[in-house]
């Protein structure tokens, strides 16, 4: 079973009411809490739907942030590490998921140096390719290299174009061997040895999808993009993210998917 693009588990934390507050580099006014509720319930109701079991956890109002949980955590096959946010405001939700995650990993290892958040770390069938941010540092990319080294993973470092908030903001893989991406991480030729699909100019947003059971989740509103991978054959599952898209969020980061 391909462990990148298949999953029988997800965690995820509703959206509190403190979302309104959620870090963003540009302020385009505040997620409206009912709304992006809404939107969580339908992105819940999508991973259960392609055959994941989902595991919800409340929401936490002092941690405004606390519904991106990709952030705080990377769950392998292997087992799971435990991240160090580098944000200062989101450092206590990775120890907040460092007690749920262990009934669920019998090898549960951490981040303790340097900080890496999970929307920089992309995970393909192969390796682990980290995006260096304002947010993941060489500390914290080389102490996942370390982790997850005895666990058969290569890890791959590269620099995030600046202002973009995660690597993982402008990619995401869509099949075992196929990333989506924008036209300026494409031309970094850092993907030798993968397929790309390049999201048009005018829809950048759309690159951060997921692969889930053979489905690919992408954000409505993107209706190229959409028209793109299902010419190529994908199944596409438009989801909303219009009030995470407020605070920086996208589909990939709203849940830790594993199996
Ligand atoms: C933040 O700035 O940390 C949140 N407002 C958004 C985090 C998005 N997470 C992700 O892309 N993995």
């Amino acid at each position: 079973m391909s462990a990148s693009c298949r999953f029988r588990r997800a965690i995820v934390r509703r959206p509190g009411q403190s979302i309104a507050g959620g870090l963003r580099a540009v302020d385009a006014g505040n997620p409206d809490p009912a709304r992006f509720d809404a939107e969580h319930r339908a992105y819940i109701r999508a991973l259960q739907q392609a055959g994941v079991a989902v595991e919800i956890l409340p929401a936490r109002e002092d941690f405004p942030d606390s519904v991106f949980v990709e952030d705080t955590a990377l769950c392998l096959a292997a087992g799971a590490v435990i991240l160090r946010p580098g944000a200062a405001t989101r450092t206590g939700e990775s120890r907040a998921m460092d007690k749920i995650l262990e009934p669920w990993f019998d090898d549960l290892r951490r981040v303790e140096a340097g900080f890496i958040e999970g929307g920089d770390i992309l995970v393909t069938e192969k390796e682990i390719i980290v995006g260096l941010s304002a947010r993941t540092d060489r500390a914290g990319a080389g102490r996942l290299r370390d982790l997850v080294s005895d666990w058969g993973y290569a890890v791959r470092i590269l620099e995030t174009p600046p202002a973009i908030l995660h690597f993982k903001t402008a990619c995401g893989l869509i099949d075992e061997e196929t990333i989506l991406l924008t036209g300026e991480l494409a031309a970094l030729n850092f993907f030798e040895g993968y397929r790309t699909l390049t999201v048009p100019r005018n829809e950048q947003a759309a690159a951060n999808a997921i692969a889930v059971n053979g489905r690919v989740f992408v954000s409505a509103g993107y209706p190229e993009t959409a028209d793109l991978l299902a010419a190529a054959g994908y199944r596409v599952v438009a989801l909303d993210t219009f009030e995470a898209a407020k605070v920086d969020g996208g589909l990939s980061c709203m849940s830790l998917r594993f199996s």
